[in-house]
């Protein structure tokens, strides 16, 4: 419902709190235009002519690519920006040693000269979102105000907008309110604020998906993060996956890796050969967030509250995952990837090359032959936005109200070194100090250098939304909640030998892993006691027709003690950060760790 009368249109919801906060966000930022998202088709076509016309979207190649197009950012503003996202609690300790924190009343100070007139000549969107399966108990309600048409478009993928989330609000329901507005694209005007206690977001001055979609970072993870906490749930950066045996029985697993580490590839897995034919199957039910309540069952039950995928686009092939590509086929938005003269989306590590002469026009605009490699035709972290429902793999229980019950929970990072392929945690708390002291290799998902290792505890490091101290706690008490816990696994697929190969081939071979934990949870596998774990010898892993020789899987499973030595002094640094926060616990399990490795 779009509003550019004086004489205003009866608003689609009788919600006061609804009503009054749009109110107030208008009186703020002056656009000259209101539209209330409905979700509808014609919404849909009207916002992509509206994109086509203005040259903010591209069209792509309608027989091959029916429904997709290209958007291409502003070069300055391609990821997210760790440095000026805020946690804006009341106490800065509550914000903890690895958010960046202001005061409410400061980021408010802030922020409001910046939203002040910024709609003028534009048009605000109202989107009411669900996040989770629509009527779920373990759904809730977002409603982000915009001015960036993209936002508009991509939230109607990654969330249920509209209707159907007014419906759920109803006249009394209680939303999650954030304000956006690209501003100018203004680097040094750009500021994501969260506000945990108000369960409040501001973001200002970027269109980036991870600044820009407030449902998934900043409500589903920062504020749902806290909400978690204080509620006795958890919110949580983790892909789940459904593994169904030859025998047909299925187990559920969540996995938590840093941003741009292969969760889509691993939610999306495609058996290799010799396990397809034994009937080993993988199916999605979510590749980036997952909520998790305890059930009446007393095991852990995981929804992902997302509708579409926002996936890393460069090395996404079929030989890495056809499932991607085939999702990414029809209705979807590609945002910073490269395009052929013909209209096909490119990007590194496509798997297939334009003919030596052919030319490109690279995530920039700028048209060059493709013998030119001077630079990247696609940004590294260029991405797809594509309905899940599209996915070839997706689970028939993705969108069940009461989620799936979780058996294994992951922890992965990239690691070239001292993690094994996979290892079991002895128990709830020592998957929890594997947690808390996950390492991972930065990647193009966040702005800054990559490559560089940090610990990124539960991958979660840009994404709690309190003291993460308070996190390591709550993980340690949601174990007591939990009166049939999930076995926690920690993976690397990454590791390398001295030539800097990866001794694991990854994709679909990772199955070999999700097979023995599977093997694990069903107290059938078993496993060699190391000091940093329960890790398989190489005849406890499903091997049949891997084409890696015995002495390279050896390498990749080793537990080398003078490596996790080496980890010791900075675990102990990391902890330290927390100071009295760190459970004492987890104190605990660092000084077992070290009497381990000296016996
Ligand atoms: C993402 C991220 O986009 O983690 O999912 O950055
Ligand atoms: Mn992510």
């Amino acid at each position: 419902m779009t509003d550019a009368s004086p004489t205003p249109l009866p608003p689609p919801t009788q919600n006061a709190a609804l009503l009054a906060w749009v109110a107030e966000c208008v009186r703020l930022c002056q656009p000259d235009t209101l539209h209330w998202c409905d979700g509808s088709e014609d919404e849909k076509a009207a916002l992509i002519a509206g994109m086509l016309a203005d040259g903010s979207l591209h069209p792509l190649h309608a027989a091959r690519f029916p429904g997709c197009y290209l958007h291409r950012s502003n070069p300055n503003d391609v990821a997210r920006v760790e440095q000026v996202t805020f946690i804006c609690s009341e106490l800065e300790a509550d914000a903890g040693p690895t958010n960046n924190w202001m005061s409410p009343a400061d980021a408010r100070a802030k922020l409001t000269p910046l939203f002040d007139g910024c709609m003028r000549g534009r048009t605000l969107y109202v989107i009411p979102y669900v996040m989770g399966p629509v009527g779920s108990p373990l759904s809730k309600i977002g409603v982000e105000i915009t001015d960036s048409a993209y936002v508009a478009l991509s939230m109607r993928t990654m969330t249920r907008v509209g209707t159907a989330a007014l419906e759920q609000l109803g006249a009394n329901g209680e939303f999650v309110p954030g304000l956006h507005s690209i501003g100018e694209l203004d680097p040094a005007r750009r500021f994501v604020c969260h506000f945990p206690d108000e369960r409040l977001i501001w973001s200002y001055g970027s269109g980036y998906g991870g600044n820009a979609l407030l449902g998934k970072k900043c409500f589903a993870l920062r504020i749902a993060s806290a909400m978690a906490q204080g509620e006795g749930w958890m919110a949580e950066h983790m892909l789940l996956l459904e593994l169904t045996d030859p025998q047909g029985a299925k187990t559920y697993f969540a996995g938590a890796f840093p941003s741009a580490c292969g969760k889509t590839n691993l939610a999306m897995l495609i058996p290799p050969p010799a396990l397809a034919t034994q009937g080993w199957q993988v199916r999605t039910i979510g590749d980036d967030i997952a909520w998790m309540h305890v059930g009446t069952d007393g095991r852990l039950w995981a929804i992902n509250p997302e509708a579409g995928f926002f996936g890393v686009a460069p090395g996404t092939s079929h030989q890495t995952n056809p499932n991607a590509l085939a999702t990414t086929e029809r209705n979807t938005l590609f945002t910073n990837v490269a395009v052929t003269d013909d209209g096909l989306p490119w990007w590194e590590g496509i798997g297939w090359e334009p003919e030596t002469n052919a030319f490109l026009t690279d995530w920039k605009g700028n048209r060059r032959p493709f013998s030119d490699q001077s630079e990247p035709f696609a940004h590294p972290n260029s991405r797809f936005t594509a309905p899940a429902a599209q996915c070839p793999c997706l689970s028939p229980h993705w969108e069940d109200p009461q989620g799936v019950p979780i058996s294994g929970i992951l922890f992965g990072g990239r690691r070239n070194t001292t993690v094994p392929l996979v290892l079991e945690a002895f128990s709830w708390q020592h998957g929890v100090f594997l947690g808390a002291t996950m390492a991972s290799r930065t990647t193009a998902a966040a702005a800054g250098a990559t490559g560089v290792l940090r610990r990124d505890p539960f991958a979660m490091l840009p994404f709690c939304g309190y003291h993460m101290g308070d996190y390591f706690a709550h993980w340690l008490q949601m174990g007591l909640r939990i009166p049939r816990p999930p076995a926690v696994f920690q993976v690397n697929w990454f590791r390398k030998d001295a030539d800097g190969s990866y001794l694991w081939p990854g994709y679909g071979e990772n199955l070999r892993a999700l097979i023995w934990m599977n093997e694990r949870i069903a107290g059938r596998g078993s496993a060699v006691n190391t000091p940093v774990g329960l890790v398989p010898s190489p005849g406890d892993l499903h091997l049949a027709g891997l084409d890696v020789p015995a002495d390279r899987v050896a390498a990749a499973l080793q537990v080398r003690t003078e490596e996790w030595g080496q980890e010791i002094p900075d675990i102990k640094e990391h902890f330290a950060r927390f100071g009295e926060r760190l459970p004492r616990e987890l104190r605990g399990e660092l000084a077992a760790l070290e009497q381990r490795l000296r016996d």
